[in-house]
């Protein structure tokens, strides 16, 4: 089981514990992390620390639900069996109680603050970028993913969904739904700075192991950050309803070591046109063909 737990959530693991029967899939397997797993129950492995305090946050609230449904699950029992018509035959007429109605009152309000202050301080945190070690750019078009590499020679190039293995033009694992034509690549342990915008209509830049979920918006830059700390592929895709093919526009995440990616934009940059050479000249004698 990946549960990696900080301190402060120490006392939440009986819960973990017990989920951890429920859930049935094996995190060993490198491959079946960042994607959903057949009869999985559970979060995927987070790989970032927004991804892990999200998965914390989550068990929090579950076991204050959870703690609340069984309390009122049992006065509702109760009441049904102490003060059915057989056994309560005068029932009271008593309509006020000030002190159960400050209690029902007070405790709901405390139990929101406490979900509160950790809720915020999560928010601020996945919005406030640290100063990153990189940028991207991410476009969401109808029907596919672009991406631009602004400070590692400006190239882009677009992201299609593959029907099948047989469209595989370099050796990486097939998913179906998930695995695109390219690939974005981005280094283990930097601080990913995503700059998300649409060009069409409403998208959003969506990658659940890395706590990053982004509305994409035409003629507004939005601007999202992870720092994934484990190798591997990760998956994501759009999560705003964007029209008939909204399902075919995943996002295949490589994270990969510092060489492997320096190596990776230095075969880009030829491959990919960079932006620098795309004058308006270009554009029409495209245009014009
Ligand atoms: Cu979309």
């Amino acid at each position: 089981m990946h549960f990696n737990f900080s301190k402060k959530s120490f006392f939440l693991s009986p819960l973990m514990w017990v989920f951890s029967f429920i859930v049935l899939a094996d995190d060993k397997n490198i491959d079946g992390l960042g994607k959903p797993k057949e009869w999985g129950l559970d979060l995927q492995t987070p790989v970032t620390t927004v991804a892990k305090d999200v998965y914390d946050m989550h068990f929090f609230v579950l076991i204050i639900i959870t703690l609340i449904t069984l309390f009122v699950l049992g006065l509702i029992i109760w009441v049904c069996y102490r003060y059915s018509e057989k056994r309560n035959k005068n029932p009271s007429k008593t309509v006020h109680n000030t002190l159960i109605e400050i209690l029902w009152t007070a405790i709901p309000v405390l139990i929101l603050v406490v979900i509160a202050i950790p809720s915020f301080k999560l928010l601020y945190k996945q919005d406030v970028t640290p100063e990153p070690d990189l940028t991207i750019k991410a476009i969401g078009y109808q029907w596919y993913w672009g991406y631009e590499y602004p400070d590692h020679g400006n190239f882009s190039y677009e992201a299609f969904m593959l029907q099948s293995a047989d469209e595989l033009e370099e050796d990486k694992p097939f998913n179906r739904m998930l695995t695109t034509d390219t690939k974005v690549v981005v280094p283990v342990n930097k601080i990913v700075r995503v700059q998300v915008t649409a060009a069409d209509v409403l998208h959003s830049w969506a990658v659940p192991a890395f706590g990053v979920k982004t509305d994409a918006v035409p003629g507004r830059l939005n601007e999202t950050w992870f720092k994934a700390d484990k190798t591997g592929i990760y998956y994501g895709m759009c999560s705003e309803l964007c029209g008939v093919n909204h399902q075919s526009m995943p996002i295949e995440i490589h994270v990969v070591s510092e060489e492997e990616f320096n190596a990776w934009v230095v075969d880009s940059k030829a491959k990919y046109a960079s932006l620098d050479n795309f004058s308006e000249d270009n554009l029409e004698l495209t245009a014009n063909k």
